[in-house]
């Protein structure tokens, strides 16, 4: 029912997340609504009128532990509907069809695959359908690798290599924003990835990977090309 304001999904776990984030989306919603409602229906029910004085009340007990418990409940019930989605995708990493090798920096993604020592800045090319293990690391600052549609989220963090994966089931061009203010940069910082048929990415494998080939879109200021080299 939300779908016109969420970016579609192309990810094999983004229905999990959606139907989290509509849940939250509904129970905020309706809390906010009988809030503001009471709010104003007490603010005139109350109002000051000639001859009315002001009580002293302690107020209700009951009604204090009632709104007390049932928040918590809710969000006990949450998180117990939560952890299964978070274990599912963050927690255990499936066996990976490809690894990609992503690092942050100021103000780029720099992308390597395994077996070839080309950096791609700013585009990432996977094929659909395939389980796509990223490594992440960042060069400097705390980054975010965000790439809504694939409902994916995941901050890079200096001096770890976090891994996390996604397996996407709709060929296209999909942006890939940082979403985590870096510097002065931070807004210009995005890339694309591109998901690809088996035969277009083996076409662009076949012309990208050899070890050397040039990146095909870097832009000019583009670093030298072995300037970081992931360890592995
Ligand atoms: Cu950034």
């Amino acid at each position: 029912m939300l779908d016109w304001w969420l970016p579609p999904n192309v990810s094999t776990f983004g229905q999990e997340i959606d139907w989290l984030f509509h849940l939250i989306y509904y129970i905020t919603g309706v809390t906010f609504v009988l809030v503001f409602v009471t709010m104003l229906a007490f603010v005139i029910i109350y109002r000051d009128r000639p001859g009315r004085t002001a009580r002293y009340t302690h107020g209700s007990t009951p009604l204090e532990i009632a709104w007390t418990v049932v928040p918590a409940l809710i969000l006990v019930i949450l998180t117990m509907l939560s952890v299964p989605a978070w274990s599912r995708i963050n927690m255990h990493v499936p066996p990976a069809d490809f690894d990609v090798n992503v690092t942050a920096k100021q103000f780029n993604w720099q992308v390597n695959y395994p077996g070839s020592d080309t950096v791609f800045l700013d585009e990432m090319h996977v094929p659909v359908n395939k389980v796509i293990r990223v490594h992440l690391r960042s060069q400097d600052v705390i980054h975010s690798f965000f790439v809504p549609q694939f409902r994916m989220k995941q901050d890079a963090v200096p001096g770890r290599e976090l891994v996390r994966w996604f397996e996407v089931m709709k060929p296209g061009k999909y942006e890939w924003p940082c979403a985590e203010l870096c510097g002065f940069g931070h807004s210009g910082m995005r890339g694309w990835i591109y998901v690809h048929t088996p035969a277009e990415y083996a076409k662009w494998a076949a012309e990208n990977l050899r070890a050397g080939a040039k990146p095909a879109a870097a832009p000019p200021e583009a670093e030298p090309k072995k300037e970081e080299k992931p360890k592995k």
